[in-house]
């Protein structure tokens, strides 16, 4: 065997220790680590009944690694006109008088937007806003997230909930969004 065929055999074994050591951790966070606070779920939600079961207010969403990001109208319940502004995406806004869709009506006519986001925290990306209500940022109490998964976990399809009133009409069902998270790296 010559010299450098036997510098070759060794680079490569090297490379896949090395490889092999990366992959695993890298691959073991993927999708959105979300933390909030576990309040109960929402006795006057209209769609409770189709929502995961786990209901955090307040929350904080983490992006382990570079996704795309699909975020999709779901469901809405509220006298006002309200939307959900994505920073650097654009924004998904429902007009009706009052809305009232489900996702078992889920059709093909959905506002949808698609973007590519960096690893790192979404909260300053994200707003609820109303022509009449109050706003929402992650980490306040009218800004929701419903998921099946544990608070810390990673999740890769979650919905965004908001109240557009900060008083006593708390049913986190007057803007429902789906986000999908497709991990890229
Ligand atoms: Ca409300
Ligand atoms: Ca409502």
């Amino acid at each position: 065997m010559d010299l450098a065929f036997q510098r070759f055999r060794r680079a490569i074994r090297v490379w896949m220790a090395v490889s092999f050591a990366i992959f695993p951790a890298a691959g073991a966070s993927q999708g959105v680590q979300i933390s909030g606070e576990n309040a109960g779920l929402p006795a006057e939600n209209d769609f409770v009944d189709d929502l995961p079961t786990l209901m955090l207010r307040s929350p904080s969403f983490l992006l382990t690694e570079r996704s795309r990001l699909t975020f999709t109208e779901v469901a809405a319940e509220s006298g006002n006109n309200n939307s959900l502004i994505i920073a650097g995406l654009g924004a998904l806004g429902e007009d009706r008088e009052l809305g009232l869709i489900s996702r078992r009506e889920f059709a093909g006519d959905r506002q949808r937007l698609v973007g590519i986001f960096p690893a790192g925290s979404l909260d300053t990306l994200l707003l609820f806003d109303s022509n009449e209500g109050d706003r929402a940022r992650p980490g306040m109490r009218n800004f929701a997230v419903f998921m099946d998964a544990q608070a810390g976990s990673d999740v890769t399809s979650f919905y965004l909930a908001y109240d557009d009133t900060l008083g006593d009409d708390g049913d986190y069902d007057d803007y429902v969004i789906r986000v999908d998270v497709e991990p890229l790296n």
